[in-house]
């Protein structure tokens, strides 16, 4: 109660774009969004600001070794020592997948190649890099246009990390179907593709028109075959995101969805979360901003950052 009252507060002067502020194009996609609870921007799609950006992650995740350590290694898992974690998807904390000898650290890392051969792991993690580019991306104005209309106030962006994903032997988290709970009402990520992304090397999965259709709901995780056998009706259906690098996807996460398991390759995928601005946020910044990144930005840029985040 007293989450949402403070909730309601900080929402007081953060009104942002409304429906009829918007062009005819960003109007469509905001009554897609309503309708099915996703819609695609390809604006980005063979732009020279998208080229700069893979360049510098692939410089970042494979040079300069900048993802999150401790990880899973898959490597390290042993199928009967560890079938209570494969039973679970891994739904662990990393403290926990350590303490059973399952993750790799910066000390066994030589370089990506051998990170990649030794430890098979299912993702890895590099957090937003701290330049304008990269948040001219993350806060791209067409994306908040239509968050903020659907959202009714401006939100904060709250989480901002990019993730390789590779083949993988066991389903980790979220490559099983789920919800996302980090909110009831309001909830929206952004998911940027920085590589092609098809059937082969892991599409994004989703099922639109899940979010009014509850019929599996109230658990972690639910099964592929639990997914077909519930929404096969004409009002839900599986949306699988074939797509061009450089592709936007804006999607209510409360509704069913996945991430598909590379079965050759990997895919680069860049995360934004937007969620209500609350003044007492429990975790702690899952990004950094500094002072003279969000100087570069535009007053709207700048309202999504949360004051604990900005630093220097
Ligand atoms: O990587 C994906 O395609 C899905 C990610 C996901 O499930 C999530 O962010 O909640």
């Amino acid at each position: 109660m007293i989450k949402t009252a403070l909730e309601r507060l900080a929402r007081v002067n953060r009104s942002g774009a409304s429906a009829s502020t918007l062009s005819d194009d960003l109007a469509a996609k905001l009554v897609h969004l309503k309708t099915y609870g996703y819609v695609q921007f390809d604006h980005w799609v063979g732009s020279p600001g998208m080229a700069a950006l893979q360049a510098d992650y692939l410089d970042r995740l494979e040079n300069k070794l900048e993802f999150e350590m401790p990880t899973l290694a898959q490597s390290r898992v042993d199928r009967e020592r560890d079938a209570d974690l494969i039973a679970s998807n891994f739904l662990a904390t990393t403290e926990q997948l350590a303490a059973r000898g399952l993750t790799f650290d910066r000390g066994n890392v030589t370089d990506y190649a051998q990170a990649v051969r030794e430890f098979e792991p299912s993702t890895l993690k590099v957090y937003l890099p701290d330049t304008p580019a990269w948040m001219q991306m993350w806060l791209d104005p067409q994306v908040l246009s239509v968050v903020e209309a659907y959202m009714g106030f401006r939100p904060e962006l709250t989480e901002a990390y990019l993730r390789r994903n590779y083949p993988s032997k066991f389903v980790v988290m979220n490559h099983a179907w789920h919800r996302d709970r980090n909110h009831e009402t309001h909830l929206l990520k952004a998911f940027f593709f920085l590589s092609d992304c098809t059937l082969k090397t892991g599409p994004h999965h989703y099922i639109a028109g899940s979010i009014k259709n509850r019929t599996l709901d109230g658990r972690p995780y639910f099964t592929n075959e639990e997914v077909a056998t519930a929404y096969d009706g004409p009002d839900t259906h599986v949306v699988v995101s074939e797509v061009p690098a450089g592709t936007f996807i804006l999607e209510d996460t409360r509704g069913l969805h996945k991430a598909g398991i590379p079965e050759e390759g990997y895919r680069d995928l860049g995360f934004a979360t937007f969620l209500p601005p609350i003044a007492l946020r429990k975790r702690t910044p899952l990004y950094h901003v500094s002072h003279s990144t969000a100087s570069a930005l535009s007053p709207q840029q700048q309202a999504y950052i949360p004051a604990g985040n900005i630093t220097k």
